[in-house]
Parts: C-alpha cells; sequence; structure tokens
C-alpha cells in the first residue's frame, strides 16, 4: 500500500514529468504545417515552419545564457538557421557555403551559443531564404535584460508580408520571378502580425506595453504609427537607445530590423488602440488593442532608457574608409559585373537571374570585401547607386550609424539606404570569424547584393 508520503512523492514525480519533455523540447523542427494566415472565411495556408507554427518557437532566455537548439530538417529542401542579430560565434551563424554546410533534408545540426546582448533578435532561414522565410521560417528569439523594464505586458509582434493565392490561399510559388528580382523585391498581398490578420490582444486603460516589433517581410518597408498608444522607442535592432525617443508621427520598419517600444494605452475603455501601418493611399490596421477598464494601472509619465549592453568603443575619425556602391535593378541596369573571376554583361546577367551588384560584384566574391584585423575599427560608406532602398545587414556585429553632422547613431545590425543616398557605418571589428553583409531585401540578396568581409 502507498502511504500519503509515498503518493505525494509519486506525484511530485509525475508532475516534474514534463521538465523531461521540456529538455527534449530544445529541438527546433524545421516541418511543413497548415496554418489560418488569411482572414477568416478564406482557406488555410500550407506554410513552413519552425515547431509547427508561424512564427516559429518563442525562444527566450536571459542576457548571458546559451541557446541550445538542435535544428531537425523536415523540410524537403536543405535549411540553416541564422540568428539575426545576435554577436554570435562564427561557426554557428547559420550561413551555407560560409560558416556551415545547409542542413540536408532529415538531418540536423545542433545550435549552441551564448546570447550576450539582451534585446530583441529573431532567427530566420539562411538558405533559399527568397522562398524559406516567405513560406514561414522565422521566429523570435528575445533576449531579457537581468531586470527587465516596469511593463504591464511584454508584446512581441512579428511583421509579414505574405503573397498567397486570393482562391486558395496558397503562398504563390513564383520566388524568382525576374520582375521582383529586379524591383523592390517580393511583395505580397495580406499583412500579418504573429502569423494572423489584423489580431487583436487586449489591454486595459493606461497600461503600460512592451512592444517588440519584427519586420519578417522579404522586402516591404513600413512607416508605422500608433493610435491611442502613446510612447517612446526604447531600443533599435535590439540595442537600447542612450535616450528613449518619444514616438511622433510615423516611423520606419525595413525588412530584418526590429524597434522595441514602450507605450502607454491612451484610448479610452470599449475603445481600441492600433498599430498601423501607413501608406500613400492611407494605410492599414495591422494589429488591434481592444480596451477594457484597467484594474490599478494609472498613467506614467517617465521612463528611463533599458540598460544598456556592453559595446566596444567606436573610436572612427582616422578608421580606413571602405565604400560599398550598390547598383543595377530595375531603370539602373547591370552594364556588366563579376561573377567569380568572369565579367558578364548585363543581358547574361539578366539571364541568370542576376540583376544586382555589390562594387562590381553580382555574387558574393571570392576575396573579402573587407579583411579586418580583430579589434579594428572600420568605416563603411554605403552608395546606393539604384532606384531602390535596400536594408544593408552585417553578421556577427552590431555598428553605429554616423548621422550626416558626422556624429554617432544608434547601434544597429541592419541600415536602410535609400535611393540616392549614401550612408556611413562605422564598425568595431571584433568578433573573429567570415561574415556576410548582404541587402536584406532577399530577392535582392539572391540576385546578386551580396558580400562579406572577414575579420581575424
Ligand atoms: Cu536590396
Amino acid at each position: 500500500m502507498f502511504s500519503r508520503r509515498q503518493f505525494l512523492q509519486t506525484s511530485t514525480a509525475v508532475l516534474l514529468a514534463p521538465m523531461g519533455v521540456r529538455a527534449a523540447s530544445t529541438d527546433l523542427v524545421a516541418q511543413e504545417a497548415v496554418q489560418q494566415i488569411a482572414p477568416e472565411g478564406y482557406p488555410t495556408t500550407p506554410v513552413w515552419t519552425y515547431g509547427g507554427n508561424v512564427p516559429g518557437l518563442d525562444i527566450r532566455v536571459r542576457q548571458g545564457e546559451r541557446v541550445q537548439r538542435k535544428l531537425v530538417n523536415k523540410l524537403p529542401q536543405p535549411t540553416a538557421v541564422h540568428w539575426h542579430g545576435i554577436r554570435i560565434a562564427n561557426a554557428m551563424d547559420g550561413v551555407p557555403g560560409l560558416t556551415q554546410d545547409a542542413v540536408e533534408a532529415g538531418a540536423s545540426f545542433n545550435y549552441d551559443f551564448v546570447a550576450p546582448d539582451a534585446g530583441t533578435y529573431w532567427y530566420h532561414s539562411h538558405n533559399r531564404s527568397m522562398e524559406q522565410v516567405a513560406r514561414g521560417l522565422y521566429g523570435p528569439l528575445i533576449v531579457e535584460e537581468a531586470s527587465p523594464p516596469d511593463v504591464d505586458r511584454d508584446l512581441t509582434l512579428m511583421l509579414d508580408d505574405w503573397r498567397l493565392d486570393p482562391d486558395t490561399a496558397h503562398i504563390v510559388n513564383d520566388f524568382d520571378n525576374g520582375h521582383d528580382l529586379s524591383h523592390a523585391g517580393r511583395l505580397g498581398n495580406l499583412v500579418t502580425v504573429n502569423g494572423r490578420f489584423d489580431p487583436d490582444y487586449p489591454v486595459g486603460t493606461a497600461e503600460r506595453l512592451r512592444l517588440r516589433l519584427i519586420n519578417a517581410s522579404n522586402a516591404r518597408i513600413y512607416d508605422l504609427s500608433l493610435d491611442g498608444l502613446t510612447g517612446w522607442i526604447v531600443a533599435l535592432d535590439g540595442m537600447p537607445l542612450a535616450q528613449p525617443l518619444p514616438v511622433e508621427g510615423t516611423f520606419p520598419l525595413a525588412p530584418a530590423q526590429r524597434v522595441d517600444l514602450i507605450v502607454d494605452v491612451t484610448a479610452k475603455a470599449q475603445g481600441i488602440a492600433s498599430l498601423v501601418s501607413v501608406e500613400r493611399d492611407g494605410g492599414f490596421g495591422l494589429a488591434r488593442f481592444p480596451v477594457s477598464e484597467g484594474a490599478a494601472a494609472t498613467p506614467r509619465q517617465e521612463i528611463d532608457p533599458l540598460p544598456p549592453n556592453s559595446m566596444p568603443e567606436v573610436q572612427y575619425d582616422d578608421a580606413p574608409l571602405h565604400r560599398m556602391v550598390m547598383q543595377g535593378g530595375a531603370m539602373r541596369w547591370l552594364d556588366a559585373a563579376k561573377i567569380g573571376d568572369t565579367e558578364l554583361s548585363g543581358r547574361e546577367l539578366a539571364q541568370l537571374g542576376r540583376f544586382w551588384a555589390l562594387n562590381g560584384y553580382a555574387e558574393r566574391p571570392k576575396e573579402p570585401f573587407l579583411d579586418a584585423r580583430l579589434g579594428q575599427t572600420h568605416r563603411i560608406e554605403f552608395v546606393n547607386e539604384t532606384a531602390f532602398p535596400h536594408a544593408m545587414h552585417l553578421h556577427g556585429h552590431h555598428f553605429r550609424v554616423v548621422l550626416q553632422d558626422g556624429t554617432l547613431g544608434p547601434w544597429r545590425d541592419t541600415v536602410l539606404v535609400e535611393r540616392g543616398q549614401a550612408r556611413q557605418i562605422a564598425l568595431v571589428a571584433d568578433n573573429p570569424g567570415d561574415w556576410l553583409l548582404h541587402c536584406h531585401m532577399l530577392g535582392h540578396a539572391a540576385s546578386g547584393m551580396m558580400s562579406w568581409f572577414r575579420v581575424s
């Protein structure tokens, strides 16, 4: 017979059993699934996911902790995971052909790295990313501060832009059509937040929210605004701003970029606050926050900056300057560019689906764009000679944007360079390895805007 004590021990053991399950759940399974992406009433959409849902598994660690995930590839294509914005060990960066081999269908790969910086990051496929990210292979990676800010809710909102067949709701399988590649990239016909059309997040009056916005779209640049919410931008691309910036009017969010907001609900009870995408023709709501009478929340006025991450000192006055000229695309067609050692004409390149070039290369060149000694500071000037904006992303590092007046702007890992614009960044090359540098309009990357730098 069981004594009561034994029974309690036994039930404790049973209650603890899910811990074992939790250990096993460190698998990150890339798998097909079906999800209601289009509005209710439309059919469901076959998607590719990490863990059965878009966005993928919510990965959340404390600053300085290790992320250990075994990627199990149950997809019909090879894949790999890039941990966007993490100042990561090079071998874990997830770039096939540069830092690892693609993980074949049926195979697996152990990702194991430290997350050194608190903030809002994300992970996504870096193999055939133009297709795989568009099919849904992305998820949030949230690194919590040792002492997080005082908010009532902490919400991650991942924005995505889908191209669905309006009859079947299937993803339109035209990933490498030349028009998208040579123009603004793959723009969709349905925008979702967290894999849902027009979702709602109930809030209370005067509640304080932390909103972590992540743009997982292939190519869409959002101009965002708030309605019924008032507050501050507190971080960009994961990194805290030294001084929170009041949200006034619209703020841009290019592909792969993140913005953390701390906002107070100012809409009245029974009202609806919203996150809005402002377009030339008026725009549309992305997510709604139905407001009910809040419990004890009273309006708070002041806000402190988030605690800074441990970033290097940037002494950039004498730092060597490297120019990266962005070339090609519709209306500025390439005359010629190199693939390897071979110079091809614009026509030949177009036949290969290559419409863009970085410093004359329409593919990641053999030699690095920049060969930096460990710890050196460099400046890179992106010169956009094309007729389209591009979101330039460096792997393994954050950099400071150099502002027009020559002073240092925010830390970022992805900088938007408008058509005809030149933008300078200052980079402390303090993470050894071979790192990609590319446009995060994923069709542009696939059709030529891909380079790399070495730190050793
Ligand atoms: Cu681009």
